[in-house]
């Protein structure tokens, strides 16, 4: 098939599975045409198989914002013809779904759009009154819609009031690439004393709970000498610096930026800390669990469908940061119920959401629609 996959290029979870499900659907032979405004950072230089057409953003004197929605809709209206899509794949609703819907009106009714709803693009933009009446339209248009949670799709019916069928597909972790490593990176970089490493990787936006983070993590670090590796940017790294100031545990974290090499780091850490008040499925927590990183997070979302309390982790009411910090301590002091929960966050992981089982679900979705 030729299949057209929309998604954002930046660090976020809907663009690294739209690049693992394009890199797994060309492995299969498929051409894949991937359409965003930069190259997705998972995506490698070249792949056989695997086509970018980067979307131009063209600035006017007149535009306050650039209408990348109308140069998004022409490009892929355009490939439509050229590349003989089959279908198009738009992961996350706002706007690639609109420009999708918009593409295929020009093409006369083809290829089917097959919609991926991800997260905040239901539960945070796409409930804005602003949003909603052109999401609700969007998701109603498309000729397949997919969540990727079970939270997620009854979310969708109950804030954007969306009736039609939903199927759940979840996100999937690749275990090869994803696997507990020896150590490439000295751990004692962080750990010159052998301290536990608690580590956080996000976009670092409000609803990751940064604050509520470093609250916990100054307590915990209060009863026992322990680091933390925060990895990736975004508006809150700032607050929690001077929280970690404030606290005095400045000298304890590291800030590393936005990273490529997530396996490195997950392998050399102990626990996985996700406290977010809202995730649909928290990507991150799982990556960590296929590394056999035991996990921290907050009960919210679609996170237990992921992390199961008590087996490969543990789940806390979302801002309780005494309950937070408990667990943290239980996981770093416990070595042996440390490494039963990794292991058992790998096997969950491998057992639940192998990449290969999930490509598979999304192919027959697209091959029902080209049929
Ligand atoms: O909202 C974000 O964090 C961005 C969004 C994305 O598009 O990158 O992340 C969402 O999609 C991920 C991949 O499906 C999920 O793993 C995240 O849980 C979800 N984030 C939220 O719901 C907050």
């Amino acid at each position: 098939m030729n299949i057209g996959i929309i998604c954002y290029p930046t660090f976020g979870g809907s663009g690294v599975v739209a690049s693992e499900l394009g890199l797994a659907l060309a492995e299969r032979g498929h051409q894949v045409h991937f359409f965003s405004s930069a190259r997705p950072f998972r995506l490698p230089g070249f792949k056989e198989n695997l086509y970018f057409h980067e979307v131009p953003v063209v600035q006017y004197s007149l535009f306050e914002h650039t209408p990348y929605t109308l140069t998004l809709a022409s490009t892929l209206y355009e490939a439509i013809d050229l590349h003989k899509l089959d279908v198009m794949h738009a992961h996350y609703a706002i706007p690639h779904a609109a420009s999708a819907f918009l593409a295929k009106q020009m093409g006369n009714g083809k290829p089917p759009i097959v919609t991926t709803l991800h997260g905040t693009d239901i539960t945070l933009v796409g409930s804005h009154p602003a949003y909603l009446p052109v999401v609700k339209f969007t998701i109603d248009q498309s000729d397949e819609v997919t969540a990727v949670s079970k939270y997620l799709a009854d979310e969708t019916r109950d804030v954007i009031g969306v009736k039609r069928e939903i199927q759940v597909i979840p996100n999937f972790v690749d275990g090869d690439f994803y696997n507990r490593k020896r150590c490439t990176i000295r751990r004692s970089i962080f750990a010159p004393e052998g301290e536990p490493l608690i580590i956080h990787i996000s976009n670092f936006r409000p609803v990751k709970r940064i604050g509520e983070m470093m609250e916990a993590f100054i307590k915990v670090r209060k009863q026992v000498k322990c680091r933390m590796l925060l990895v990736g940017d975004g508006p809150e790294r700032a607050r929690a610096e001077k929280d970690a100031q404030a606290g005095g545990v400045i000298g304890d974290v590291f800030f590393l930026g936005n990273q490529t090499a997530i396996v490195d780091l997950l392998s050399i850490s102990d626990v996985y800390f996700l406290p977010s008040n809202s995730e649909s499925f928290g990507l991150s927590a799982l990556e960590a669990m296929a590394c056999e990183v035991p996990v921290v997070a907050a009960r919210a979302g679609g996170i237990p469908e992921v992390v199961a309390d008590g087996e490969c982790g543990y789940l806390t009411e979302p801002d309780n940061t005494e309950e937070m910090a408990a667990r943290i301590l239980e996981l770093i002091t416990d070595r042996e119920l440390n490494r039963r929960m990794g292991k058992a966050g790998r096997a969950r992981a491998m057992q639940l959401f192998p990449t290969e089982r999930v490509v598979s679900q999304y192919e027959s979705l697209y091959r029902k629609l080209t049929a």
